[in-house]
């Protein structure tokens, strides 16, 4: 029995929720059963008070995020994922696919703001050879070399491996070579067959994601894992997807962070069905935060979210914001009407209203203080 102080204040109809209660507050690892409780459920205020316990005794009332820029080299894709609104068949109209120095120029405009990391992710071009993408990276590092570079999903990896004819680790140990210093969290989808079928079926299946990520991780390289709900998936599928995950970070310890991304249909060949609502979004931030007890952080990926929607998830498990993330493009051709880019004033004020105390990062969660004229990272 949960004795002390805390356990009092938990309160819920949900009788089901009463023994998960109980494990969480002593610290327990959640079976996939109480993960599909949870989903269940339909008290997200407990659900969520549990998930801000969890959150509060790791990070306390810390929220993160970072000064970002997104750069997606080119959105020529091979996929053709129908969950996805950015990928263009090659000559088609709005395809594109940039220079090396236009993406050096690209990357260059708004690094005014002291940009700390570039994400850099694009489609599975089938012309571009390996070494586009090497000499990107090395221009990037050598324009940029305090800026730290999170680039190329699992699924981008595994295709440049599988066209270079390299293995996926030597793919990996040449990108790193060049100067990838961590890998983003897309490309996770749901990992269960049946699912990617519908929404991603020219994809690596989910325990190709999983082996990428693993070797990665092998190599020393950090990377994130992401969630896509909200499409063909049920609530099993989505635990399946959890507990995989926090079987490979028990192994490799590898992932930073968890970032569950609600689908945005327009634009896509999925676009009949219906969008996420603030209550499922929220119960899935806090439900991640809850079975992932292993992953350093949980993301409320603002531009997904909405802003108020992700300041709300500050106090449902969330301990990170994301960044000002300049000019993202995959959820804006799927219909967001979120901004661009926030400036480092919006985004903490909008954590301070949430009663959280921002901390700004760097992309391997270490402090970043400025003064007016400089930067610094403090290892
Ligand atoms: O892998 C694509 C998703 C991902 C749609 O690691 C869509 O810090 C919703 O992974 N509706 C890319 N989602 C974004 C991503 C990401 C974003 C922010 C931070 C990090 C990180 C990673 O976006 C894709 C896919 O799962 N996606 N199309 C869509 N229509």
């Amino acid at each position: 029995m949960i004795s002390n102080k805390v356990s009092h204040a938990f309160q819920t109809d949900d009788a089901r929720l009463k023994p998960i209660a109980e494990k969480v507050l002593a610290r327990e690892r959640l079976t996939p059963e109480d993960a599909l409780a949870l989903y269940r459920s339909p008290d997200v205020l407990a659900v969520g008070w549990l998930a801000n316990q969890a959150r509060e005794r790791i990070h306390g009332n810390i929220t993160y995020f970072n000064v970002n820029r997104h750069i997606n080299p080119t959105n020529v894709c091979v996929a053709a994922c129908r969950l996805c609104a950015f990928g263009r068949k090659q000559g088609v109209e709005g395809s594109y696919t940039m220079a090396l120095d236009e993406a050096w120029e690209t990357a260059a405009s708004g690094y005014s703001e002291a940009v700390t990391e570039f994400h850099v992710v694009g489609g599975l071009h089938p012309d571009l050879p390996f070494e586009y993408f090497l000499d990107l990276i090395r221009g990037l590092k050598e324009r940029f070399p305090q800026v730290h570079l999170k680039a190329f999903t699992m699924v981008e990896v595994a295709y440049l491996a599988k066209r270079a004819k390299l293995s996926i680790r030597d793919t990996l140990l040449q990108l790193k070579q060049a100067g990838v210093d961590s890998l983003p969290g897309g490309g996770a989808e749901i990992f269960i067959d049946r699912v990617r079928r519908v929404i991603c079926d020219h994809k690596i299946d989910g325990d190709e994601w999983l082996s990428t990520a693993r070797t990665a991780h092998q190599i020393g390289l950090k990377s994130n894992a992401t969630m896509l709900y909200g499409h063909v998936e049920n609530e099993e599928d989505r635990v399946d997807h959890l507990i995989k995950l926090r079987a490979l970070q028990d192994e490799t310890g590898g992932f930073q962070t968890f970032i569950p991304l609600a689908f945005h249909p327009d634009n896509t060949p999925l676009q009949h069905l219906w969008k996420t609502t603030g209550m499922s979004d929220i119960k899935q931030i806090a439900i991640g935060r809850l079975v992932l007890d292993n992953f350093p952080h949980v993301k409320a990926y603002w531009q997904m979210l909405t802003p108020k929607i992700a300041q709300i998830a500050l106090r449902f498990g969330a301990d990170d914001i994301d960044g000002t993330v300049i000019e993202e493009k995959i959820y804006h051709d799927a219909g967001a009407t979120t901004p661009q880019g926030m400036t480092r004033q919006e985004l903490t004020r909008l954590i301070r209203e949430a009663g959280r105390e921002p901390l700004e990062r760097d992309t391997l969660y270490r402090p970043v203080t400025r003064s007016e004229t400089t930067l610094t990272v403090n290892v």
